[in-house]
């Protein structure tokens, strides 16, 4: 397999409202991250992803871009942005930052432009449609509830919102707002920066005519994505902003890619032809969802089997590796809850459970991604009011679902409690000082109450924190080839407490033991596996006997032995 930067490296992710304020204003900002660097480089990680910083209303906390070429007041100015990406090559951090190009904030000077007559210059930037009868153009639903389109008075005619109403789609069928991301994009990189982030890039390309969604709810709208997601155009527009800008840089790509198989997993990230050079899948973040609906995520399937995940992961990653395709490892980012939450355990077994995961995501092959806060195993939240949540998902889904007076209030309460954005979005835990330590100021957003016990200070000089587990495997990863480019095998198939892997580089060989239970099963090695040598290279308990026939684990054990 090819070698890259980007294989070898970690990635760190740094949702910058919620990450450090250094000027007290309760909003984190550019020079809170400056101030953290040398966190950042003491943990290990070699790549910082900043979710958006540039100018924005805020609709959708930076998601929705009014000025793609300037930096958001709230986060500081041009300079500040300059200084951060100096001092960040200073330290070797690379920098990847967030494309954000399906869709403008309507307060783009495109939009505004483009809404003012239907023979603008700007119109044909976004998708505009006299509509039906008197009604939307289709019956699509958007990713946030309600129509995925809105009308507008001043030209009597519906635009496009896959998102919110003030994200309106661009119109990448137009080649000169193809141009003008492509200038952008320039923009950024001839300042230096490392890659970028690209949000829900496989959604850009619409069937010509924009039909009907199929009806498959008793919904007003419907799931439109059989006309938008890996839509008609999407490679040819991939491949032409490759061959006009991605090529002559030598940065890493992401494409945050919703709905997508392993099979386009290899046709997007193969080293022949790809597009980028990975990908964010969310099948396995869709395994404790109910499946057939859009709304479906905050359905939790409390029935979800540890087989299920491993069915997923398996695929992924055997796919990927015939297909010399390369995966994005994550758990967590700024839209899933906190995985200790999630997937382990955030009470009892909080500590051991954070590393457990850790090391069950970090073995794998493809390129980890750690989440603000994830290095602590920070938690859900939650909060008793609809008031304290901020999301515009959660919003938008609460007056959806409760004010057309389809469910009941607490039920819905709880799905938010559980599944809801702003469960990553509480500020990072620095110390267990006036709002942990992110702010002197009130928060934009509440702090967990549970700070104290979960912090920063506390743990970067605790051997056995969570962060220090981070540290260790972060290192594995610059000490041993093969948790690079070793070749996955799931053994234990039909298992429902213990994921076990291995990995295999010509003669060597990585056992990667977990238990997703907080009881005790009993390991039996796989014919065939020789535990006769086995070196153990880390572990989230104190392990004194390394015999590994007939092995009795503890509540969320992992163990990762190099055998001979
Ligand atoms: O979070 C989700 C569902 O709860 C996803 O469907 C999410 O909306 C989707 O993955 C797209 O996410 C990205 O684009 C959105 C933005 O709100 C998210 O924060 C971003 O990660 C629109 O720009
Ligand atoms: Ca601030």
């Amino acid at each position: 397999m090819a070698k890259q930067w980007w294989k070898e490296s970690v990635v760190y992710q740094i949702y910058p409202r919620s990450f450090n304020d250094s000027n007290n204003d309760g909003i984190g900002d550019l020079n809170g991250i400056i101030e953290k660097l040398d966190y950042l480089k003491d943990l290990g990680v070699d790549v910082v992803w900043l979710s958006p910083v540039y100018e924005s209303p805020n609709d959708d906390n930076g998601y929705d871009i009014s000025n793609y070429r300037a930096i958001m007041d709230e986060f500081g100015t041009m300079e500040d942005w300059d200084r951060l990406l100096e001092e960040m090559h200073n330290r070797g951090l690379k920098l990847v930052m967030d494309l954000v190009v399906n869709h403008s904030s309507d307060e783009h000077a495109w939009f505004a432009e483009s809404r003012k007559s239907k023979d603008n210059p700007y119109r044909d930037y976004y998708i505009w449609d006299p509509g039906k009868d008197g009604a939307e153009p289709n019956n699509w639903v958007s990713f946030f509830s309600g129509s995925a389109w809105q009308y507008d008075e001043a030209t009597e005619e519906y635009y496009l919102h896959l998102f919110t109403k003030k994200q309106p789609d661009l119109n990448w069928e137009n080649p000169k707002l193809r141009e003008e991301v492509y200038d952008l994009m320039k923009f950024w990189l001839d300042k230096g920066i490392d890659g970028f982030r690209m949000d829900v890039i496989n959604v850009i390309s619409k069937t010509p005519g924009l039909p009907d969604a199929e009806v498959t709810t008793d919904s007003k709208y419907q799931w439109g994505g059989e006309h938008f997601v890996n839509g008609p155009r999407f490679m040819e527009f991939m491949k032409e902003m490759n061959e006009k800008v991605l090529d002559h840089y030598d940065v890493m790509t992401v494409g945050e890619t919703p709905m997508v198989t392993p099979e386009d997993g290899v046709r997007f990230t193969n080293e022949e032809d790809g597009i980028c050079s990975m990908l964010f899948q969310f099948e396995h973040m869709d395994v404790d969802s109910t499946p057939g609906s859009h709304l479906g995520k905050w359905k939790i399937n409390p029935d979800w089997k540890l087989t299920d995940l491993k069915k997923i992961m398996t695929k992924w990653q055997v796919s990927m590796q015939e297909g010399k395709g390369w995966n994005s490892l994550y758990l967590e980012n700024h839209d899933q809850p906190r995985s200790v939450s999630r997937f382990a355990d955030d009470g009892k077994y909080h500590e051991v459970s954070a590393k457990m995961l850790a090391t069950w995501l970090h073995m794998m092959q493809g390129t980890p991604y750690v989440y603000q806060g994830q290095e602590l195993g920070m938690t859900n939240v939650a909060f008793e009011r609809l008031e304290d949540y901020k999301d515009v998902e959660i919003h938008n889904f609460y007056r959806d679902v409760v004010e057309n007076g389809s469910e009941d209030p607490e039920m819905i309460m709880d799905a938010i409690r559980a599944k809801g954005r702003d469960n990553a979005r509480t500020p990072m835990h620095w110390n267990s000082g006036t709002n942990a330590g992110f702010s002197d100021a009130e928060p934009w957003i509440k702090v967990n109450p549970n700070y104290k016990d979960i912090n920063a200070e506390q743990q970067v000089n605790d051997p056995n924190s969570v962060y220090s587990y981070y540290k260790r495997l972060i290192q594995l990863r610059k000490q041993h080839e093969i948790v690079v480019h070793g070749d996955y095998d799931l053994i234990l198939e039909d298992d429902e407490q213990i994921y076990a892997y291995t990995r295999t580089l010509g003669d060597e060989k990585l056992l990667v033991i977990t238990n997703f239970s907080g009881e005790k099963p009993v390991f039996k090695l796989p014919a065939g596996l020789d535990g006769s040598r086995p070196e153990l290279l880390i572990s989230n308990y104190d392990v004194r006997d390394h015999s590994l026939e007939g092995l009795t684990l503890k509540p969320y054990e992992a163990r990762v032995y190099k055998l001979a």
